[in-house]
């Protein structure tokens, strides 16, 4: 039985970190001690990664919390989709046990708000159909460390993201093989399969996202990421996925998926991911965290402070678009007051996944200020400024993400 740790707000709170200073906050962090400026408390060492995903690449990521754990700028890689061990977590709750991905073929789900609601086995949907989407996944509150009022959650700099390939089949197929979705459906709605501890109001804790009915074109039911069986902290042995949508949406070890006509009452739906001035709460009247926004980063070089021998640099990163496919980024070495296209390189895997791009410049000794700016087909162009909002949701601020580069 997994041990229930909600992550109250106040517990993130005291996980806030420093302020990015490139490989200077790996130096903070390992440094036993040191006080970080904006909390004032002490940072312990390192945090190690726990057992469930043990078997990420350690050197890559950056463990916030037993629960938050974010891949480093500077090991993004150069590839077209992210090594699954590279991948960043985010669970709500802790994960069930292990046990669940022993047997893959044996998890039940149970599927409503079809023709012919029932319940049956991953087994059972791998004989119905098959398909696969390359896709960025991201959480909501990626960017959020940016945010000057410093906003509840994890304190994610660019690392809560990847471009990732899920296969599994796709659940027009299942909602067909079903007699078809129920009359007045309206949204997809998918339940984690998380325990949730008793004493507690399920709807407070449990992770249920409803997405509009629009997304039963692209979406999913996953067993595979990247060519192997769902591992557990990515949601094996089975999950909901969305492309276009925010990590929030792709719904973890999913044991129950109903097509229903109001969204879900969990307050993960009703009132967290909601995007709301600062200073207000989340409700159900405010936008719900769906759509990825158009979004793109330097990925090298990125140490910041550390020089870059001058004469021919590569300037790398990656660019999607979003819920729309990405069309085009600039790159601007001098703080946004010119910008030049930059190249695509490596495979183009489709309209939700992200690109690899390439910059090469000549650059004398100075200090650069390297900045991107992505746009996608829907003429949506990444903004300078982020947009503010009280949970620190979806930034996408080319100014944000903008690095200081040294050359000499
Ligand atoms: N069942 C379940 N699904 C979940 C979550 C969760 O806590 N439980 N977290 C969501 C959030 S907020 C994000 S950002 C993504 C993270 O996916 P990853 O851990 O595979 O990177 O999963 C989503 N799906
Ligand atoms: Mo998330």
């Amino acid at each position: 039985m997994p041990v229930f740790q909600p992550q109250s707000d106040a517990l993130r709170a005291t996980r806030r970190q420093a302020l990015w200073t490139g490989g200077g906050l790996a130096a903070l962090v390992a440094a036993p001690g040191v006080a970080l400026a904006d909390t004032g408390k002490s940072e312990a060492p390192a945090k190690a990664l726990p057992a469930y995903a043990r078997w990420k690449n350690a050197d890559a990521m950056i463990v916030h919390s037993a629960n938050t754990i974010e891949l480093r700028r500077d090991h993004f890689g150069q590839g077209s989709v992210t090594p699954t061990d590279y991948l960043y977590v985010r669970n709500n709750l802790n994960p069930p046990s292990e046990d669940i991905v022993k047997d893959p073929d044996a998890w039940v789900i149970e599927i409503s708000g079809v023709a012919n609601p029932m319940r049956t086995t991953l087994g059972e949907l791998k004989r119905l159909g098959l398909t696969s989407v390359t896709m960025v996944l991201q959480c909501s509150g990626n960017g959020r460390g940016y945010f000057p009022h410093k906003p509840s959650g994890t304190q994610w700099r660019e690392g809560a993201a990847g471009c990732v390939t899920f296969t599994g089949v796709p659940l027009k197929v299942v909602a067909e093989a079903l007699g078809g979705v129920a009359g007045g459906a309206k949204y997809i709605t998918g339940t984690g399969g998380e325990t949730i501890p008793e004493g507690i109001d399920p709807k407070t804790v449990m992770v249920e996202r409803s997405v509009p009915l629009a997304a039963l074109d692209d979406a999913i039911l996953a067993w595979e990421l990247n060519g192997e069986p769902l591992p557990l902290a990515h949601g094996g042995p089975l999950r909901m996925i969305v492309p276009g949508y925010m990590g929030v949406n792709n719904i973890k070890y999913i044991k129950h998926l109903a097509f229903t006509a109001e969204q879900s009452p969990a307050k993960i739906q009703q009132s967290s991911y909601r995007f709301t001035p600062v200073g207000t709460k989340g409700n159900p009247g405010a936008p719900s965290l769906w759509a990825v926004p158009v979004n793109s980063w330097l990925t090298s070089p990125v140490q910041q402070g550390k020089p870059v021998k001058a004469g021919r640099v590569q300037l790398v990163g990656v660019a999607f678009g979003g819920a729309h496919p990405i069309k085009g980024v600039e790159v601007s070495t001098d703080g946004g007051k010119t910008w030049a296209a930059a190249q695509w390189f490596g495979a183009d895997l489709g309209p939700f996944a992200w690109r690899n791009f390439v910059l090469a410049v000549d650059l004398k000794p100075g200090t650069y200020q390297v900045a991107t700016r992505a746009s996608n087909a829907q003429g949506e162009v990444q903004p300078r400024e982020r947009v503010e909002n009280e949970r620190g949701y979806n930034n996408n601020s080319w100014l944000d993400r903008s690095i200081e580069l040294v050359v000499a």
